[in-house]
């Protein structure tokens, strides 16, 4: 047997094939694995990063990762938006940190008071002042137009094929789909609550992972009602590009077409008290043969 410090493993897509090659963890941050075992992660591991490229699903972002700067990859045409705007601005802001760092460093380094002593044409000049005034107001304009589209485009409703109601509680998600019900009238609500550390599988993530998650249809319109029962709450999803304020006695609205099959990973993101790190939301978008079949389950479960 063999001590191997957590980090060997932190890539929960291979994880993913430790769990079915049997590799169990037993403490947070050391594990004991045999060596054969640590023999065949690694060749798992080659094998699957030499398909990794073609085996789509693995190879998205849907939840935060250790160390994480970019954005998670985006599963809906809002966060892919959000991110095309976001590169577009960073471009504009490379350019002008790049000019005026290059006019700071012109100034300070090569002027030199005792051979410039007639400053007029620069603090008193009219043409420099028009056009260091317009040049932004016209930068500013230019981000406007995409920025502003974008935002209009993340509160349009399109004509929602299924509404899912999303409760915020202190510290756990109730959601409704009350578009459904069943003979006796009973529609399909549920609480969700975080999987505590001791119950998580291997390969599962911490302070991410549910008892039970939520299905969404792929390529379907949906409208998401968020409120709250308690405090103020916040229903955040990265990929989908969702962050809205569940705000007790208010209903808030928005919607997610989800493009690709998946499971997305997302958190409270307003301070709502004691266990508010520990309310997170998981999202289990499916084709719409599934999703029809996980809604008559559970209505047979109401
Ligand atoms: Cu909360």
């Amino acid at each position: 047997m063999i001590l191997v410090k957590d980090k060997f493993f932190n890539s929960s897509v291979v994880e993913h094939v430790a769990v079915n090659y049997g590799v169990v963890g037993s403490n947070p941050t050391w594990r004991v694995f045999s060596i054969f075992q640590i023999k065949k992660y690694k060749m798992s591991k080659f094998i699957l990063s030499c398909f990794s490229v073609f085996n789509s699903p693995r190879t998205f972002c849907d939840y935060a990762e250790p160390w994480q700067l970019g954005f998670q990859d985006p599963a809906t045409p809002v966060m892919e938006g959000v991110i095309s705007l976001h590169n577009d601005i960073m471009f504009v802001l490379t350019v002008i940190g790049v000019f005026v760092s290059w006019v700071l460093y012109r100034a300070y380094s090569l002027f030199e008071s005792n051979q410039n002593n007639k400053s007029v044409p620069v603090v008193h000049g009219t043409t420099l002042e028009i056009l260091w005034t317009i040049m932004p107001a016209a930068i500013l304009m230019c981000i406007a137009v995409p920025s502003f589209s974008l935002l209009y485009s993340v509160d349009e409703l399109i004509d929602p094929a299924v509404t899912i109601k999303c409760v915020g509680h202190q510290w756990y998600w109730r959601y409704e789909y009350s578009d459904y019900s069943n003979e006796d009238g009973e529609t399909i609500n549920f609480d969700r609550y975080m999987l505590p550390e001791e119950d998580l599988d291997f390969g599962q993530l911490r302070l991410l992972e549910v008892d039970n998650r939520i299905t969404v249809p792929v390529n379907t319109h949906i409208r998401l009602v968020i409120t709250s029962a308690d405090v103020l709450h916040a229903w955040a999803v990265p990929s989908f590009g969702v962050k809205l304020d569940a705000c007790p006695g208010r209903l808030n609205q928005t919607s997610i077409f989800v493009k690709r099959e998946g499971v997305y990973y997302g958190q409270c993101s307003e301070l709502c008290g004691t266990n508010h790190g520990f309310m997170p939301i998981v999202v289990e978008a499916v084709s719409l043969d599934n999703y029809v079949s996980w809604i008559s389950a559970k209505l047979e479960d109401a």
